[in-house]
């Protein structure tokens, strides 16, 4: 009998699978198609356990698709620019193409040990030079269409990476990468309208039916959308207006100051001259110093100075003091806020601090309370008190009533503010795609044409010290001249952000070899959305939204015919070990190559998916992987042991009812399985109960005493047998593809079983079997019922005390004993 070699089986099967194209995928075929992507990954180095979850969750649907009938498109590719790679080359003296490319070389090679499928003809690398030109292409038409533009902004800078980093890669105030303290900076940047889509954005969430709610909700979150009133405050002395954005207009007579962002352009114009501005100025420079997370923190200092200016409140033309305070955000709203300390908790911590009065405007029914003993904000509802027309109205109505008078007044007007800030793409670094932009002294910023595209980056390059891009120091980069008129002019030397590459590459892997545009139209409209997503869930939020601002701007410049990117999304749990998330600088990662040397692939993969609900987090447990592998053998003996049989016994259909008992058992379970899987990977992708349910299924299999068949009884036995074991390596084969095509063929099939239709279960193979019952009462048959087989003695009682004829023989009569024979009868003995 064959041992099971896994390593020869699983290089057997890698080569099979590519030589007969399995992931090949015909795009011209007439089935129904299934676009399986898993995120691209970024070549950092080699791929640990934890990593490989993704792409085998991501293998298991799409061959089970493919079994489904399904023309099945699985592509791979990699994100292949950004920062690792530059920060490696300034460590190591490596060029970043090399280290990129000797990176994505080692992790092809682990991708395909795993055994995971994809049409490598599409593989695509964001920093080559056929994929980036047509990044460049999208940045020039969202440029065309003013969704790409420059401005003068106040930035996060991270001082030790010397870069720019969008608001998203600040954590806690600190550099997402390498944990520096961020400070601000004055930059002209490139920005990405993406504000323009925020309802956009927003309402199609609920086209997204398929996505898990918690990242629905981080993403609405995260565009923030307020509905409030813009009420315009006017300074005292010149009349300027003011506006102020504010959720409570309700609260609108409880204002006792106003506060400024401190980077408020209003602010040097009022106290420059003034006998305040050196301490207002001051104030501003120290605050805007501050990081941005380091002010808006719910524990932050507020912190403020008085400008020796008021305004005056539109409403009852009070007037009340201008400050400035670090809370106060420049991008959000207007930029100026309507202070109410009795109504709002940061604002009374303000005005406690500077003492500033405090002026309650609504109070709890019936009730009422001394504004300056209050200890705390009042921020539940009530009735509108000190409001004048307003007072006695509850506050939920007053806001609608106070806006709607401020409109009519023409003193302000119902707005929607949204939290979500344009995409700043520009990164001083050398590691990524150019921004195709020339400067002329007398044309100004001209795009690069397209019959220009793509501007190349230079591969020699000399890393500078901190703070400096080393494209700036390139000549022959820098110089060029200027498309329009031909004069001396000057490159950008800014790149992009490594989002931008990835926010449509799922479109290029359609026709990733067309030099003539970035995709096609056609193939998008077929192949769009993606029609399952697998990736991890720290994606929820930027990745995602940018692709589907990407895919929203394009469809309405009419490029392509979907507005969002991606039907189905799964976000995989973590693979943590000894109580940390699996990462080299924990020093817990367990490689692969380690164990697929020792086990094989198929063990790997069999113990990744068993190890919990896929889209929880998961401990890695070392002395779990030789369970799996025990599992594997125990598959392989058993079918091997009847190697020599298979070939003997005829194929006819399995008739259950003429099965003898076991076998009927046996043939019943399998059907139900069948069920269960299919339901688990339909609805729940519950691979840990699903392979659990096999695993029952084999020991069951185990117990059925099949024998090489002598005489046709135990020819029926063995038939159901092997019915049996196929069924298993049929809803196996997802999970482990290469044991189970290997025990395929030696169950004397043609390969690949991938070639096979998924399983259907017989209806009424799965229902239980049911006896009939004879009740007595005292002996005398009085009625009969239809039981489970297996139904336990308890069951039984109960069905039978139910019985009608029963109920009515035993009225006023006590039950002295019951005597059951199980699968026959059951007698009441009464008095
Ligand atoms: C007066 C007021 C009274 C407010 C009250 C709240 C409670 P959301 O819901 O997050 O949109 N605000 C407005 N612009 C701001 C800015 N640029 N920086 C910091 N805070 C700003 O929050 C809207 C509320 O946040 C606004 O409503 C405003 O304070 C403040 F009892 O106005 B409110
Ligand atoms: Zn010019």
């Amino acid at each position: 009998q064959r041992e099971y070699n896994f390593t020869g089986i699983e290089t057997k099967w890698q080569g099979y699978w590519e030589g007969c194209g399995l992931f090949y995928t015909d795009d011209t075929k007439k089935k129904d198609k299934f676009y399986c992507l898993v995120m691209f990954p970024y070549p950092s180095g080699t791929l640990h356990v934890g990593h490989g979850r993704n792409y085998i969750i991501g293998d298991v649907v799409a061959r089970y698709k493919m079994m489904k009938g399904y023309n099945v498109l699985s592509p791979i590719g990699w994100d292949a620019f950004g920062l690792p790679a530059e920060n490696a080359a300034i460590k190591g003296g490596t060029h970043p193409a090399a280290w990129t490319h000797k990176n994505i070389k080692a992790m092809k090679h682990q991708l395909h040990r795993w055994g995971v499928g994809y049409d490598w003809d599409r593989e695509i690398t964001s920093c080559n030079p056929d994929y980036y030109k047509w990044t460049q292409w999208i940045f020039l038409k969202l440029y065309e269409n003013d969704l790409a533009y420059k401005k003068k902004a106040a930035v996060n800078w991270c001082p030790s990476c010397s870069t720019v980093l969008a608001n998203e890669q600040v954590v806690d105030g600190c550099c997402e990468r390498c944990d520096s303290p961020v400070r601000q900076r004055d930059l002209v940047q490139w920005f990405f309208r993406i504000s323009d889509y925020a309802q956009k954005l927003l309402d199609d969430l609920s086209l997204l039916e398929g996505w898990p709610e918690r990242v629905k909700t981080m993403q609405a979150n995260w565009i923030g959308r307020s509905e409030g009133v813009r009420i315009d405050f006017r300074l005292e002395g010149s009349g300027e207006i003011l506006p102020c954005f504010t959720t409570r207009s309700d609260t609108l007579y409880g204002v006792t100051f106003v506060s400024l962002a401190p980077e408020h352009p209003v602010i040097e114009q009022l106290v420059i001259g003034s006998q305040r501005e050196g301490e207002v100025m001051a104030f501003v420079e120290r605050a805007r110093n501050q990081g941005m997370v380091e002010r808006t923190a719910e524990d932050a200092v507020k912190e403020g100075i008085f400008t020796g200016m008021y305004v005056i409140n539109p409403v009852n033309n009070t007037k009340v003091p201008l400050w400035v305070g670090n809370y106060v955000l420049m991008e959000y709203g207007t930029g100026a806020v309507m202070g109410v300390p009795a109504h709002d908790q940061r604002d009374f911590l303000f005005a406690k601090k500077y003492h500033l009065p405090v002026k309650a405007v609504i109070q709890p029914e019936g009730e009422s309370f001394d504004a300056e003993a209050m200890k705390e904000a009042f921020t539940c509802e009530g009735v509108l008190v000190n409001s004048e027309a307003f007072n006695g109205m509850p506050n939920t109505r007053a806001m609608v009533a106070i806006a709607e008078h401020l409109e009519t007044k023409g003193l302000g007007k119902r707005t929607v503010t949204y939290r979500l800030r344009d995409w700043l793409i520009s990164r001083q670094r050398y590691w990524g795609t150019p921004i195709p932009i020339i400067y002329c002294e007398t044309c100004g910023t001209v795009p690069v044409p397209e019959s220009q595209l793509p501007v190349l980056l230079p591969e020699e390059i000399e890393f500078l010290p901190q703070g400096m891009n080393p494209l700036a120091k390139i000549d022959l980069f820098v110089n060029t001249t200027c498309p329009k008129c031909a004069a001396p002019a000057k490159r950008e030397v800014d790149t992009m952000d490594t989002f931008v590459d990835s926010s449509w590459y799922f479109l290029r892997y359609l026709s990733p070899k067309d030099n003539n545009q970035p995709f096609d139209k056609k193939k998008v409209n077929v192949w769009l959305p993606v029609d399952q997503y697998i990736g991890g869930v720290e994606h929820a939020i930027l990745h995602l939204l940018y692709s589907r601002f990407i895919t929203k701007a394009l469809y309405d410049l009419d490029f392509i015919g979907c507005k969002e990117p991606f039907h189905h999304l799964f976000t995989q749990g973590m693979i943590i070990k000894n109580g940390a998330k699996m990462s080299k600088s924990k020093g817990n990662v367990v490689s692969p190559d380690v164990l697929i040397e020792k086990y094989g692939a198929d063990t790997q993969r069999l113990y990744t998916l068993f190890i919990g609900p896929p889209q929880k987090d998961a401990e890695w447990n070392d002395r779990g992987v030789p369970g799996a592998h025990r599992f594997l053998n125990r598959l392989w003996q058993k079918v091997i042991e009847f190697e020599e049989s298979y070939a003997k016994v005829g194929r006819t259909q399995i008739d259950m009812q003429k099965l003898p008992p076991k076998a009927k058992a046996i043939y019943r379970q399998t059907n139900q399985t069948i069920k269960k899987i299919t339901d688990d990977l339909d609805t729940s992708w519950h691979f840990n109960t699903a392979i659990a349910s096999i695993m029952e299924l084999l020991n069951n299999i185990d117990s059925f005493k099949v024998v090489a068949p002598r005489n046709t009884e135990e020819e029926l036995e063995f038939r159901v047998f092997r019915y049996s074991m196929e069924t298993i390596l049929l809803l196996m084969a997802p999970f482990v593809p290469h044991i189970c095509e290997e025990l395929w063929e030696a169950m004397g099939h043609k390969p690949s079983i991938f070639n096979n239709k998924w399983p259907e279960y017989d209806k009424d193979a799965i229902q239980e079997e049911e006896v009939e019952i004879v009740i007595q009462v005292n002996s005398k048959v009085r009625s009969h019922i239809s039981v489970p087989v297996d139904i336990s003695d308890e069951n039984l009682k109960e069905r039978v005390m139910i019985d009608e004829s029963v109920i009515l023989c035993m009225k006023g009569k006590t039950e002295v004993k019951t005597i059951i024979i199980p699968k026959k009868l059951v007698n009441i003995v009464v008095k």
